[in-house]
């Protein structure tokens, strides 16, 4: 999928909201626990409920490798439910992947070739033969940590002076098909953006970290809008997790809905 195709999506549904498919058995509705494949059938009513609120679909990879082989067979059915049911959402494979080059190309396939995802979530430490391997894929894009939301991001990310996630940023945009670049950067880190759309006033970014995490949609959207809307803000178990009962789809739609009407007033007070 193309940014701009997701951009008009994001004008058309007045939303840029992804929802993060991170099922856990131990949350799940307790009746769905007797399907042949619960992990699948939460999502697949998850998906159908949020849709009409939301441009993204987001599985984090660890919810379906801690099942082994089940996790994987969930994972590959959420994605061919996604691609085939609805082609209009941008989906994002949160792996948090990187490695040396010939590794990294192994990674791009798995996601972009045999899953066919739109976008992957990368990891920058190993540096530019890690993801350049990610960003020679056509029509794919590769989602650089860029300011994570969790408090260890101030152990390396965040160190007075020098702040690593800004030589990230300017870094990476050298790399070979940078324009296949969007960045996470997370909703607790507001303080930070208006910089980091300085280094990076036309970029993608996904954000998570409102919801559960508590970052603030209106400052992420104050401060980190730009022309072209520029946003997906992510929330998972703020959304997922409403209710553990026969409820559970509707309580995630009424969820999806209050924060899609957020964004639209947001759309109409921050759009540039
Ligand atoms: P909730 O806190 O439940 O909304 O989930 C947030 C999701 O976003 C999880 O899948 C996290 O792994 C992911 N995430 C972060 O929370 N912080 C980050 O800095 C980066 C990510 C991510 O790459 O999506």
């Amino acid at each position: 999928m193309t940014l701009a195709f997701l951009t008009g999506q994001i004008l058309a549904k007045k939303t840029f909201l992804c929802v993060g498919l991170d099922p856990d058995l131990d949350k799940l509705p307790k009746h769905l626990l007797t399907e042949s494949d619960p992990v699948f059938a939460f999502n697949k009513t998850i998906i159908d409920a949020t849709a009409p609120y939301s441009v993204a679909f987001k599985p984090n990879l660890a919810f379906y490798e801690v099942l082994g082989t089940k996790g994987w067979v969930s994972l590959e059915k959420t994605i061919g439910y996604l691609n085939t049911n609805y082609p209009n959402h941008f989906t994002i494979a949160d792996a948090k992947r990187g490695d040396i080059g010939n590794t990294s190309r192994m990674y791009a396939k798995t996601f972009f070739d045999l899953l066919d995802f739109d976008s992957v979530t990368v990891a920058p430490y190993m540096g530019k033969d890690s993801v350049e391997p990610f960003l020679e894929f056509e029509g794919k894009h590769t989602i650089l940590l860029a300011l994570t939301s969790n408090d260890g991001a101030r152990d390396f990310q965040l160190d007075k002076g020098d702040n690593l996630f800004e030589k990230v940023i300017e870094t990476s945009k050298k790399w070979k098909n940078a324009e296949n670049m969007m960045y996470v950067v997370g909703a607790t880190q507001t303080a930070h953006l208006k910089k980091i759309r300085k280094l990076i006033p036309d970029s993608f970014l996904l954000i998570p970290g409102v919801g559960a995490q508590g970052g603030s949609l209106e400052d992420v959207c104050r401060f980190g809008m730009n022309k072209n809307i520029g946003l997906l803000v992510n929330s998972s178990r703020g959304i997922i997790y409403q209710s553990g009962g026969k409820d559970f789809a509707g309580k995630a739609a009424e969820e999806a809905q209050k924060i899609q009407s957020e964004m639209a007033s947001y759309l109409e007070k921050f759009c540039p």
